[in-house]
């Protein structure tokens, strides 16, 4: 049942929050839904898919943070990264009235006419992990990543390696017009600007394993080993692509350096056998922050319009001491 959004009235609504804060005796420190009251929130959220490592624990946290014991009832929906299923899961999750709408967006375009829908049927929509280009006004809030800095970094350890070599790379461009491929090729560029690097391609493998290894056999076709590095927008596309890298006979870590993005388990155990270079970590645990904003919006909180959660990078020393206590 859609609770209507105690809009304007942040003082009931903090008071709601904090009784929920000091309903210790529920025993679960609040955790009883909508700040308290104890009715249960429906929510409605829209992934993109199952297209990676990183998506998979990423819906691993969203699942855990909107579960019933928090006080949700969670309606999921995983669009198999086609933006149109995805925009028709958000428009079902409209019409069958959930409390709050969380998305994923596959890409940044196109969102406008379906977050209107939403802000016109009084349903808040929280942003988890990518952006959109429709305008703030359109949702309560996002929660995500700097996937700017996560390129910049990512061409600042290319810059210090191979500046100056006149070494050739090539790059594996995440899903098009994702706001992840879009902003981290945007800040690797930045990263890489003045220097003697020759990018010699630069496709897309859609973050999945088989793409990245499609586009590599092809790079490896055209350009053999004149590749020195590679870029991947991240990791599963870099896992692809040694299997490519491989059955060329090449040494994959050592004929082709390897820097990715996002730090996930089976990329971090590349990293320790040497296999890739380096490693920027995308953290894909988001779920615990957008069931904190979905329950504030829904108790008349004000929120921050944006919230970006720290990453870090890892050279093989550092993945070899990371990974046996890494949570994904
Ligand atoms: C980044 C996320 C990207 C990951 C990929 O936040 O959107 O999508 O880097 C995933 O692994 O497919």
């Amino acid at each position: 049942m859609k609770k209507k959004v105690l809009a304007g009235v942040a003082l009931l609504g903090a008071l709601t929050f904090a009784a929920a804060g000091c309903s210790s005796s529920t025993g679960d420190d609040g955790a009883s839904g909508d700040g308290g009251s104890g009715d249960v929130i429906t929510v409605g959220f829209a992934q993109t898919g199952s297209e990676s490592g990183w998506r998979s624990a990423n819906t691993e946290s969203m699942k855990e943070a909107f579960s019933a014991d928090n006080g949700f009832d969670l309606k999921f929906n995983a669009a198999d990264n086609k933006q149109e299923a995805q925009i028709a899961a958000v428009r079902s999750f409209i019409n069958q009235g959930v409390d709050a709408i969380v998305i994923a967006p596959i890409t940044v375009d196109g969102w406008d006419d379906v977050l209107k829908e939403a802000q016109d049927a009084g349903i808040p929509v929280v942003l988890e992990d990518r952006t959109v280009s429709a305008s703030e006004d359109l949702y309560a809030s996002w929660v995500g990543l700097d996937f700017e800095q996560e390129g910049k970094t990512a061409g600042e350890w290319v810059k210090e390696n191979f500046d100056g070599k006149g070494a050739n790379l090539v790059i594996l461009e995440g899903t098009t017009g994702s706001s992840a491929a879009l902003d981290r090729a945007t800040g690797f560029a930045e990263a890489t600007e003045g220097t003697d690097i020759n990018v010699l391609d630069s496709q897309t493998g859609d973050f999945t394993r088989d793409g990245g290894k499609k586009v590599m056999e092809g790079y490896l076709q055209k350009y053999g080993d004149d590749i020195d590095v590679l870029f991947a927008h991240n990791d599963d596309m870099g896992l692809g692509a040694l299997d490519a890298i491989e059955a060329a006979g090449l040494t994959p870590g050592k004929d082709i350096q390897i820097v990715t993005i996002d730090a996930v388990h089976d990329g971090m155990q590349a990293l320790a056998d040497g296999k890739f270079n380096f490693i920027v970590e995308c953290n894909p645990l988001l779920g615990e922050k957008a069931a904190d904003l979905v329950k504030a919006v829904l108790a008349g909180e004000t929120v921050e319009k944006k919230t970006i959660v720290p990453d870090q990078s890892f050279t093989q020393e550092q993945a070899i001491e990371a990974l046996p206590t890494r949570p994904y």
